[in-house]
């Protein structure tokens, strides 16, 4: 378990990112579907994040020092329908320049919400990881709101939206309410 998660700093733009090199492991993935309070899970936090029921709420890249081994690196969501286009073109593009920017970003967990279909830009964020060489998992989240036979319905429906993918290899189930998935997650960190 991680003893000192903290909190560096929130970056509006790719010429602020901490100058102390280490592995960055981004949380990517749509407005609301649980990135900040799947950092929260993970290191037993209850408010290191920012979360909200609102989508939208995290509106820059926000960084976090794990135990100085790593950083965790919560990513604004995208496709978020209330924000103005002005707003959503600016945080899709801090998005795509840290992507491509960052020389250190060592994986990637992508995270969806299982209750919903992947959305095109879901796949155009995952080509995006591929291009980059970015490690990553997908991660279809908040299954505690899944029974049985809608679980099987979006594993069915991830596969067909990232054919290329293998399920076993690429993605990983996850629940904050529940704390599935988490030994998982857990034992991908333990590699950095
Ligand atoms: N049932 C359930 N709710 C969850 C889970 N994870 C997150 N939520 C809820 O989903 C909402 C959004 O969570 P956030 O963590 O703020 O989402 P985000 O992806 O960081 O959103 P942005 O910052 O807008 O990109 C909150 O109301 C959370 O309580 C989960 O595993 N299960
Ligand atoms: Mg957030």
């Amino acid at each position: 378990m991680y003893k000192n998660p903290r909190f560096i700093k929130s970056v509006y733009s790719v010429k602020e990112l901490p100058a102390e090199q280490k592995p960055e492991i981004i949380l990517c993935g749509r407005s609301n579907v649980g990135k900040s309070t799947f950092i929260n899970s993970i290191l037993n936090r209850r408010n290191l994040a920012k979360t909200s029921s609102t989508p939208g709420k995290t509106r820059c890249i926000n960084y976090y020092d794990i135990d100085g081994r790593f950083y965790l690196v919560d990513l604004p969501g995208y496709g978020y329908a209330k924000a103005s286009e002005s707003e959503r073109l600016k945080w899709a593009k801090l998005v795509n320049e840290f992507i491509s920017y960052s020389k250190n970003i060592a994986m990637a967990f992508h995270l969806i919400d299982s209750r919903h279909n992947p959305t095109y830009l879901d796949v155009k964020l995952n080509q995006m990881l591929i291009l980059n060489e970015i490690p990553f998992k997908i991660i279809l989240n908040k299954i505690d709101k899944l029974n049985q036979s809608e679980l099987v319905h979006a594993k069915r429906k991830a596969a067909e939206f990232f054919p290329e993918l293998n399920f076993q290899d690429d993605f990983l189930i996850y629940s904050s309410v529940t704390k599935t998935g988490k030994n998982q997650v857990l034992k991908v960190l333990s590699q950095f």
